[in-house]
């Protein structure tokens, strides 16, 4: 009787390894070749050689972001990428001030105060987005998508102090640096891209980056004179 059922679980067994070496053979058969290709990564830090006189200026609201070929559509990152992102009304100012977004992706706007607000945006100057001006009653929320890349600059037009803007991006490759100014964008496909740091009072400051397959590239970045 021992033997039977030793030899039973034996044919099961190799049944099963076998299901599953099929199962794995399919998985890989089906893999995307792009999958394959290991990522790389950039660190760096951004620091600023002046100081602006504006009370407002806050290190940390600089934004770094990729751009070339391949990476809008990027294998992985895609379908991972949060597609809602939220503008908040606290106490009078706009959370946050800065607030990086993927093209295509839905701003929810929303009033966490008391007080009737107003949202009036303005474009970057390209026309490529559809800006508007409408009043927001305390607690309510509404959504707009933002199609292109653009810089968009919010404002409430009831309390002057409110500002915030939108950086629309063509890709999920962005960050924003730390208090200490350092920053890291990972998962990046092997290429050469424009890696740029953009701030409000700034403007922008790009260089040219090879992203090397397994491998982490260092690019500091320093803003220099404030815009006029
Ligand atoms: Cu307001």
């Amino acid at each position: 009787m021992a033997g039977i059922r030793y030899k039973t679980g034996r044919k099961t067994l190799s049944l099963l390894l076998m299901g599953l070496a099929g199962l794995l053979f399919l998985v890989a058969a089906r893999r995307p070749e792009a999958d394959d290709r290991q990522t790389g990564g950039i660190v760096g830090r951004i620091t600023y050689a002046t100081v602006p006189p504006d009370e407002s200026f806050e290190p940390t609201d600089a934004v770094v972001y990729l751009t070339g070929e391949g990476l809008d559509d990027a294998p992985g990152v895609v379908q991972a990428e949060p597609r809602v992102s939220l503008l908040n009304q606290i106490d009078y100012t706009f959370v946050p001030r800065v607030l990086p977004v993927v093209a295509g992706a839905e701003v929810r706007f929303h009033n966490g105060d008391s007080e009737l607000h107003n949202i009036h945006t303005f474009d970057g100057g390209r026309r490529v987005n559809r800006m508007f001006n409408r009043s927001q009653l305390p607690g309510s929320t509404f959504t707009r998508t933002f199609q292109e890349p653009d810089s968009i600059l919010v404002r409430c037009d009831l309390h002057s102090q409110m500002i915030a803007h939108i950086l629309v991006l063509p890709n999920v490759f962005h960050t924003m640096p730390g208090d200490d100014g350092s920053y890291s964008v990972v998962g990046v496909p092997p290429g050469r891209y424009e890696i740029t740091a953009w701030h409000e009072l700034f403007g922008r400051v790009s260089v040219t980056v090879d992203v090397a397959s397994g491998e982490i590239t260092a690019v500091d970045l320093t803003f220099s004179d404030p815009l006029e």
